[in-house]
């Protein structure tokens, strides 16, 4: 039991003030959950026993949700990163046998406590800058043993750290070299029995693909929909990165949780989203290192009434981020989404993409996963570039 008072609360709730903004606020954590929150003065007197922590006057928002990381992988691509400036495209890269295939090899040859280890100081990154939930996918292992060895190793980083860690099954990421230009046999050898062995096992929240033409085509997503649909899991798409294939159509009709990426989505992708209540989740880091000049259609979306998250995308090869306000920061710099879409895209909106309902705002039920932040104001969040001004972190009402 506690109360945290003295404090600005970003709610983060839909309302028509902006943020959810409760000036003069506090808020009564009981056992990992909100009792209460609103203006301090309205504090039912039940409460004024509760042991009160003055906060200064500081803001405290929703813990921030990264909804979409590789964040477990072998190895780098540092290499690849000066290749590509040297003037090979990520395209030119990945058809040479460098790109994702070239962190399957890395990824295959480590352990699952060599992946672990690996990832936790990323983890740790996110976590400094007070996210408390972490979207964590397979797909660098693309055999079956592989891909249940970094969905294991997902698992764990969510009992090695007090984060909570949601998985996604991404076998349909890319071909790997031994199954070249046979993806139909790679989905029906590979990609579909290691779904299932990884379902079976408990280590699956949902269900990813890439449909691009370096990876899997729409025809070939949708086998694995199926085998999902199966199960019982949630599918989500990485679709339109790079060209317009009717990826997120597609995911749209499969009542997906999200289609991530979309910089190549169009008006028919967009109404198909608007009427299945997909999220779009935009991810600035990839756009930025691929030197991408095709911008999302940020404004067709609002338009449509699509719900847009951020995340960092973290992965070795185009999107190397750890930093989830600094994709917040990119998201309004680069794609001209506002502090308070920013915002609400990686606490609400991206608790949404993973299907999540006890995450990403500030109300009584919820799970007490807060962010104090040294700020005065939210926007202050999405501003600055490359500071960190968290102050405490607050996981399931803890810090
Ligand atoms: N799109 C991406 O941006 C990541 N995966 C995907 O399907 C990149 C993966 C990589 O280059 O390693
Ligand atoms: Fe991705």
């Amino acid at each position: 039991m506690q109360i945290l008072g003295n404090t600005t609360l970003a709610t983060m709730l839909p309302s028509t003030v902006s943020y959810g903004l409760v000036k003069n606020g506090a808020v009564a954590l009981r056992e990992g959950k909100i009792a209460w929150a609103g203006p301090e003065t309205d504090l039912p007197a039940s409460y004024a026993d509760w042991p009160r922590e003055d906060l200064g006057g500081r803001l405290i928002t929703p813990a921030l949700v990264d909804c979409h990381t590789h964040i477990v992988f072998g190895g780098n691509r540092a290499r690849e990163f000066e290749l590509r400036l040297e003037g090979a495209s990520y395209e030119e890269v990945a058809r040479a046998g460098g790109g994702i295939v070239s962190t399957v090899t890395a990824t295959r040859a480590a352990s699952e406590d060599e992946l672990v280890s690996d990832a936790l100081p990323r983890v740790d990154a996110l976590l400094a800058e007070g996210v408390t939930t972490i979207e964590i996918k397979s797909g660098y292992g693309l055999d079956i043993e592989t891909e249940l060895r970094m969905l294991r190793a997902a698992r764990r980083i969510g009992r090695e750290r007090p984060v909570q860690v949601r998985t996604s099954f991404l076998g349909a990421h890319a071909v790997p070299a031994e199954y070249k230009n046979r993806a139909d046999a790679y989905i029906d050898e590979i990609c579909l029995p290691a779904l299932t062995e990884a379902a079976d096992e408990g280590l699956v929240d949902a269900v990813d693909g890439f449909c691009e033409g370096i990876a899997f085509n729409p025809a070939q997503i949708e086998r694995v929909f199926k085998r999902a649909e199966i199960l019982g899991l949630p599918v989500k798409l990485h679709a339109e990165q790079l060209s317009d294939l009717g990826g997120t159509a597609l995911a749209a009709r499969y009542g997906a949780l999200s289609a991530d990426h979309l910089e190549y989505l169009g008006a028919d992708g967009i109404a198909a989203m608007a009427e299945s209540g997909t999220v779009a989740v935009l991810l600035p880091g990839a756009f930025y290192t691929l030197r991408e000049t095709q911008l999302p259609p940020v404004q067709a979306l609002r338009d449509a009434g699509v719900p847009m998250a951020i995340a960092t995308d973290c992965n070795p090869g185009s999107s190397p981020l750890t930093s989830l306000l600094l994709a917040m920061n990119m998201a309004c710099t680069l794609f001209r989404m506002t502090p308070e879409e920013a915002l609400a895209g990686a606490t609400r909106i991206a608790a949404q993409a993973l299907g999540l309902a006890d995450a990403g705002t500030i109300e009584a039920g919820k799970r007490s996963d807060l962010a104090i932040w040294n700020v005065s104001e939210p926007a202050e969040l999405a501003y600055r570039i490359g500071f960190n001004p968290l102050h405490k972190r607050i996981f399931a009402g803890t810090s």
